[in-house]
């Protein structure tokens, strides 16, 4: 079963779609086709490492977050299939001419886990498409989303040993192993189901001393193995983490920290986007207090604390949190 033929299956299931979320889909694999050849290719071709520049969030940038988001603002600059694209590497949402009749805004993390790429580390693309209301047929803009439930479609492609391609439409969450050879990409993940608990957490314990009350005593909850044994596991890449959990079980979590009171990871194309997939997958995620698809929209690179994974888990973390309130 091929991609191509899996979205299109979908797209019967809904008897008034017209297509278009269809061919915006396949080409986010198309630009992750072109993405995962460049990553294979980055030591040979010269585009490791910084570019020198500092992005919007004043983070410097690697040469690869630069590709990959002209990849993804490339794939769809032509075409009215979105009317913007909100991506971690522009400032402001992109603008697509002639998109004024598109129902949809792109939001992208063209290149997540960027401290990754220099090291032949794992890395993604997460995407999250999004339906904003359209009152007296005003352009679609993420200005008018409310929250994460405005999304239509979200997903990630995975960049490891082998390029994953992982989406929702709402119906299930599927996942597609690119073929290099014959250059589509095949169904080997259906109908993902994420266990309710499982054996991992993933956080970045260097800053668990700056963590409210709540995030630290579960954390050290988890490793004190009380109820059961939990392994760490942090790769640096929230996909690849949130990735292990949907298979395996477990959870991911960003609290908010003192440098970042507001948490790290940002809420339109990071936190919304894994959090549609969680759920679909019967996981869950949650900003300590309540479910991140309900976090109200208030800016394009807003941050939220986030934790993703087993819901056994996540509901732990909210006890937790609440707790110590
Ligand atoms: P980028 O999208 O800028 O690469 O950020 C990566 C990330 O958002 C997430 O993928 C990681 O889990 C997390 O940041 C790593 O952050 P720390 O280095 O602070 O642990």
């Amino acid at each position: 079963m091929t991609l191509s033929r899996h979205i299109l299956e979908s797209q019967r299931q809904a008897p008034r779609a017209r297509g278009e979320l269809s061919v915006l889909l396949l080409q986010l694999a198309f630009a992750g086709k072109i993405f995962s050849h460049a990553l294979r290719r980055s030591a040979l071709d010269g585009r490791l490492g910084p570019t020198g520049d500092r992005n919007v969030q004043g983070e410097a940038t690697k040469q690869l977050d630069v590709f990959g988001n002209n990849t993804i603002v490339e794939a769809f600059a032509r075409s009215e299939l979105v009317a913007a694209i909100v991506s971690e590497e522009l400032d402001e949402p992109r603008e697509i001419a002639c998109g004024e009749r598109a129902s949809y805004v792109l939001c992208v993390d063209p290149l997540d886990g960027s401290s990754n790429s220099d090291v032949n580390g794992v890395v993604a693309t997460i995407f999250g498409v999004y339906r904003p209301p359209r009152e007296n047929g005003a352009e679609a803009s993420l200005a008018r989303v409310r929250s994460g439930r405005d999304q239509v479609a979200a997903g990630y492609i995975m960049y490891g040993p082998s390029t994953i391609f992982v989406y929702t439409t709402g119906s299930g969450v599927h996942g597609f192993t690119l073929d290099h050879d014959i250059g589509e990409f095949l169904l080997t993940h259906p109908q993902m189901e994420c266990p309710p608990h499982g054996p991992y957490y993933a956080a970045n314990l260097a800053n668990l001393q700056d963590w409210d009350a709540g995030a630290q005593e579960y954390v050290r909850h988890l490793a004190a193995g009380l109820d059961r044994t939990y392994s760490l596991r942090y790769s640096g890449a929230l996909v690849a983490d949130v990735h292990r959990s949907l298979l395996e079980g477990g959870i991911y979590l960003y609290p908010a920290d003192r440098q970042h009171p507001s948490g790290k990871l940002r809420l339109a194309y990071e936190c919304a986007p894994l959090a549609f997939v969680l759920e679909q997958a019967g996981g869950a995620a949650s900003t300590g207090t309540s479910a991140v698809l309900d976090a109200p929209f208030e800016s394009i690179h807003q941050r939220v604390p986030f934790a993703g994974g087993s819901r056994d888990e996540v509901a732990m973390l909210e006890r937790f949190t609440r707790d110590r309130r």
